[in-house]
This record gives structure tokens, sequence and C-alpha cells, in this order.
């Protein structure tokens, strides 16, 4: 099973996202049901693993994340790949990250050191870009590039599987686990 952990939006923030997606006119779009801020990526597990990885991360206590757009990026350098929304790094959000991280390790899964970049990817690109591409991206960046979004909470998070498929990949939520909510200020 190809697995994945991950934060959902909000449905606000899913909106907003959505907005932004329709800005680009480039590559394929993120369905909304699929966006997501990834927390950790595991590849192919055996179903022994996951179970395990289950039983860990049903055992993660961690407060809820506030999700705060801010800023946009092509990622993939100079073969742009794809077009990103990217999430303030708050303290909760790298926590929790390193929670999952752990609780994979737990679960006997090796993981590659990676720095945590936390976004929504809203758009993959093709590898041959048309000549306007350029253009488009740069408008799409300026008008992003500097944006602030302030998403809410995310109340839980989600294991997923991920069956790849020629249209774009299939996420099944196999399970979630609740994050505490905060309390809002007097
Ligand atoms: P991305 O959105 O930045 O492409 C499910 O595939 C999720 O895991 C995606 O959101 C993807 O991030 C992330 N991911 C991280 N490493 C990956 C890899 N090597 N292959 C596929 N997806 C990966």
């Amino acid at each position: 099973m190809r697995l994945f952990i991950a934060l959902d939006p909000p449905e606000g923030l899913r909106d907003a996202l959505m907005d932004m997606q329709d800005g680009l006119g480039l590559g394929r779009e993120v369905p909304p049901e699929n966006l997501h801020v990834t927390l950790a990526f595991l590849g192919d597990q055996p179903e022994a693993s996951a179970e395990l990885l289950h039983e860990m991360l049903g055992a993660i206590r961690a407060p809820a994340v506030r999700l705060t757009l801010r800023g946009a990026e092509m990622f993939g350098g100079r073969q742009p790949r794809a077009a990103v929304a990217l999430v303030e790094k708050v303290p909760e959000l790298v926590a929790l990250q390193e929670k999952v991280v752990q609780a994979a390790r737990m679960a006997g899964i090796e993981l590659p050191r990676r720095r945590f970049k936390p976004h929504f990817t809203l758009m993959r690109l093709p590898r041959f870009l048309p000549d306007f591409a350029e253009h488009r991206i740069a408008a799409w960046l300026g008008r992003n590039g500097d944006l602030v979004y302030a998403g809410g909470d995310a109340l839980q998070f989600t294991l997923y599987r991920s069956t790849l498929h020629g249209d774009g990949p299939i996420y099944d939520a196999l399970a979630q686990y609740p994050l505490a909510p905060t309390e809002e200020p007097a």
C-alpha cells in the first residue's frame, strides 16, 4: 500500500485554494477532494506496517493546527512541476509533523530526512510547457506570491492510501486522528 499522512483543508480554505487554481491556466488541477498538506509520504508499505502505524498515529496527542496560506510558489526550479500554496510553518504544525515522522519510524518505516516545507499542491504541470507558460506563471505568482489567507484550524489528520492511475491518483482515507481544539481567547 502506498501511504501518506496529511492535513485536509477546512471548507473555506478549500474554496480559497480552488480560486487560486482557477487563475493559472496551465497544467492539471488537483481535484478539490485531493487538496492536502502532506505531513509524511511513506511510499509502499506492507499491510503489517500499516496496522502498526495506525496504532502509533492513534497515540499522538497534539493541538489543532492553524492553517494560514502565506504566498505561492512553483516547485521544480528551472523546470516548474507544480504550483503550490505555501502554508505558514507555525510551531504546532512543525511539532505535529515531527510526531508523525516519529510514529512512522516507531512502526519500522524508514523515512528519508527531508526539510518540511508545508504546502498544498494546486496544479501539476507537464514536462513540456508551451511558450506562453512563462508569462502565465509570472502573472500568477504576481497575484498570489504575497497572498495571506487565514484558513482556520485543522482538527484532525488523516492516513491516506494512494492508488496511482493514468488520470491521477485516487486517495482513500484509511483513518482519521483528532487534534485537540485550542481555546479561543476570551
Ligand atoms: P506533493 O503534493 O508536493 O507532490 C501523495 O502523493 C502526497 O505525498 C503528495 O502530496 C506528494 O507531495 C507527497 N510526496 C512526497 N514525496 C513523494 C514522492 N516521492 N512520491 C509521491 N508523492 C510524494
